[in-house]
Formats: C-alpha cells, sequence, structure tokens
C-alpha cells in the first residue's frame, strides 16, 4: 500500500516536464486539440460529421480512487456516444503537478477538464470556502446529494464566482462523509487543544480547526503519508475510501467517526473552451454529466462502506474506530457554528448571501 502512495513524490516532481510541455497554453500536439473544432456538424445532434476531439481531464487521486474512476467512465462513455471522435486522456493525480498546479493549468486551458476540491481554491475563490464549514450539509449522505443536485446558492450563484475564475462547475458530488484520523482519542474539542492537523489550503479550513483550538497546517495530500508517519502533523479528515486506499490509517491509531462534513469535488471546464464547442458537443458533456450523478453517488457509497469494513478487520494495521455520540458532536457543532459568522464577515464577499440561500436550501 505504502509503496504505491510513496511513488508519489516523485511522480510530481517528474510531472513538472509535463506542465512546462502543456501550459504552453493551447497549443496542440494533434488536430483539434483542446479546440472546439470548426463547427461542423453543428446542433445536426449527430457523429458522423463530427470532428475528431482530444482533451485531457485532470483528478486529484489515483487509479481506483473516486475522482480517477469518475473521469474513466466519463471518458468512456464520451468516446462511446460520439463514435470514437472525443478522446480524453485522464491524468491521476501527480500525472500533471499539484492540486494547485492542475487548477491553474484549466484556467488557463492546459486541460480542458478537471475535477476540483474547493479545499484547494479558497485563497482565490473566496465563496467556494462555504464547504469548509463544519455541520453544514445533512448527516444524511444521500439529502446532501440531493441539495447538491438542486441548489441554486452553489449550482447558479456560486458556480458564477468560480466562473469569474475562468472555472466553470458543471457538477458538484459528494465523495462521503469525512472522518479524522489521530494517534490519540479525539472526542471532545479539547482534544484538539494544539493539535497538529493537516489541511488542505483554503483558509477558512484552517479557522474551522483553530475553532476546536488545533493547530492546522495545509499541504498537499501527496506529502501527507509522510507527514503523519514523521509526526510532522499529528492527524487528518478525509472520506473513509480515501483513508484506507491512501493508507493513512497504517501510520495513525485511531479513525474518528465524526461526519463534521462532506467532501465535496467538483466537475469543471475551461469556460472558454466550454462555450466555444459546437452545441451538439456542448450537449453531449452535459449529458454524460447528469449521468454520472447516480453513478459516482453509487460509487462512493460502495467504497465508503466496503473500506470502512477493511479499516476495522485489518489485523496487520489495527485502527481503534471510535464513533462519536450525538452528544460528542454536539458540542464539536457548538464551536463550529460561530465560524459561519466569520464566513460571513471576514470571507464573503457578498456579506454571506450565498451561505444564507444554501442555509435556506437545507432548511436551517
Ligand atoms: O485530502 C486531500 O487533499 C485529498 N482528498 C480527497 C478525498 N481527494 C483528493 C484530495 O486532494
Amino acid at each position: 500500500m505504502f509503496k504505491r502512495k510513496s511513488i508519489l513524490l516523485l511522480s510530481i516532481l517528474f510531472a513538472f516536464t509535463l506542465v512546462l510541455a502543456a501550459c504552453g497554453g493551447n497549443e496542440t500536439s494533434s488536430d483539434n486539440e483542446g479546440s472546439g473544432g470548426s463547427g461542423e456538424g453543428d446542433g445536426s445532434g449527430g457523429t458522423e460529421e463530427m470532428e475528431e476531439y482530444n482533451w485531457r481531464f485532470v483528478t486529484e487521486e489515483l487509479d481506483g480512487q473516486l475522482q480517477y474512476e469518475y473521469a474513466e467512465e466519463f471518458a468512456k462513455r464520451l468516446k462511446e456516444k460520439s463514435n470514437g471522435k472525443i478522446n480524453i486522456d485522464v491524468y491521476e493525480f501527480g500525472g500533471l503537478g499539484s492540486e494547485v498546479n492542475q487548477v491553474e493549468q484549466l484556467q488557463n486551458g492546459a486541460v480542458q477538464l478537471a475535477i476540483v476540491s474547493p479545499g484547494f481554491t479558497g485563497g482565490m475563490v473566496k465563496e467556494g470556502q462555504v464547504f469548509a464549514l463544519h455541520f453544514l450539509f445533512p448527516d444524511d449522505v444521500k439529502k446532501t446529494q440531493e441539495i447538491l443536485d438542486s441548489s441554486e446558492a452553489l449550482n447558479t450563484d456560486l458556480a458564477a464566482k468560480y466562473e469569474e475564475h475562468d472555472i466553470k462547475p458543471l457538477a458538484f458530488w459528494t465523495e462521503g462523509a469525512m472522518q479524522w484520523t489521530a494517534n490519540k482519542e479525539v472526542t471532545t474539542p479539547s482534544d484538539f487543544e494544539n493539535f497538529k492537523m493537516r489541511t488542505q489550503t483554503s483558509p477558512l479550513i484552517l479557522e474551522s480547526y483553530k475553532a476546536y483550538g488545533a493547530n492546522p497546517t495545509p499541504m498537499s495530500w501527496g506529502e501527507l503519508y509522510t507527514a503523519l508517519d514523521r509526526g510532522t502533523v499529528e492527524g487528518q479528515e478525509n472520506p473513509i475510501f480515501f483513508i484506507e486506499d491512501a493508507s493513512f490509517h497504517e501510520v495513525q491509531s485511531h479513525m474518528i467517526v465524526s461526519n463534521h462534513n462532506n467532501y465535496v469535488a467538483m466537475t469543471t471546464v475551461n469556460p472558454d473552451w466550454y462555450n466555444g464547442l459546437p452545441e451538439n458537443v456542448r450537449a453531449l458533456i452535459d449529458e454524460t454529466v447528469e449521468e454520472m450523478k447516480p453513478w459516482i453517488f453509487d460509487l462512493q457509497d460502495k467504497m465508503n462502506s466496503e473500506l470502512l469494513e477493511k479499516i476495522k478487520t485489518d489485523e496487520e494495521n489495527p485502527t481503534t474506530v471510535i464513533e462519536l455520540t450525538e452528544e460528542q458532536r454536539a458540542a464539536f457543532k457548538e464551536k463550529a457554528l460561530p465560524v459561519r459568522d466569520f464566513y460571513r464577515e471576514e470571507v464573503s464577499t457578498v456579506d454571506g448571501a450565498i451561505l444564507d440561500k444554501l442555509l435556506e436550501e437545507i432548511g436551517q
């Protein structure tokens, strides 16, 4: 397990060669790569006259993990629908650099499609940090997904904020409820006092952990296994499938089932590229984005429950799994609620309007 993850740092280094090549703007290695084609076949609905397209789709995860599986399935479906005219190269995490490099490549058009976690864009798209607020979405992951699908606050208002930064979200989807891992029991906020917590880079994620008294440290997940192993950080948060697949439980003694937040990923495209595509090609993309919603929901559900069992039964790397009671969760929630005001007053550029609309949609 560890071996697969330990090659990450190396891959990231090698990736910079590719990044340099790709960042030459929209330069292409074959006809129509990253372009909208000439518009032939526009609106016809058929694929006979469709040009050939070669696109890049970058993810923040590895083969076998949710984002990569999503992108592979997406590519397969578009290839079938277009009778082989649409070819999408899917990149694993590290294949094109760090999470932050990947966002830049989407923005400058070096890649056309990307799965982006809002947790890496918070310094830029301030409103997107709404996802850093703990105990915001329903505990039921299915209900959360329904909100992600139907929310106007997210799909219209927040999407417009991303588009101002050349990132167009086409869908928001859950990778599952987030849990904590640590090398000790964490059952009350005071257990987090001065605790070195690894987080993604969005500033509000750090605020959420400071509210518990923790000492948060942002870093790429490519460095996380080693950082946990060496004690540079003492804990982290992630959905269960990722904790197991990235082997974090190997270097942590406890997993705390806290369900304090939901891991939300976005399927995004470069807006200029997307808007420049012929209508029938855009329609194929939109249709596939819709089809992928139940597909990825079922996959996260399956992986999160199967890998929970795997963690519980892993005798080589025993992990104490603690399920927080409602009372224990309430103590964390009490500390987390004031961070909403911090978001409204210090983070939001629209006085928390997106958060307040989202709260109404959630029914809080
Ligand atoms: O913790 C992280 O940073 C990573 N977690 C997940 C579930 N996906 C990719 C992300 O970079």
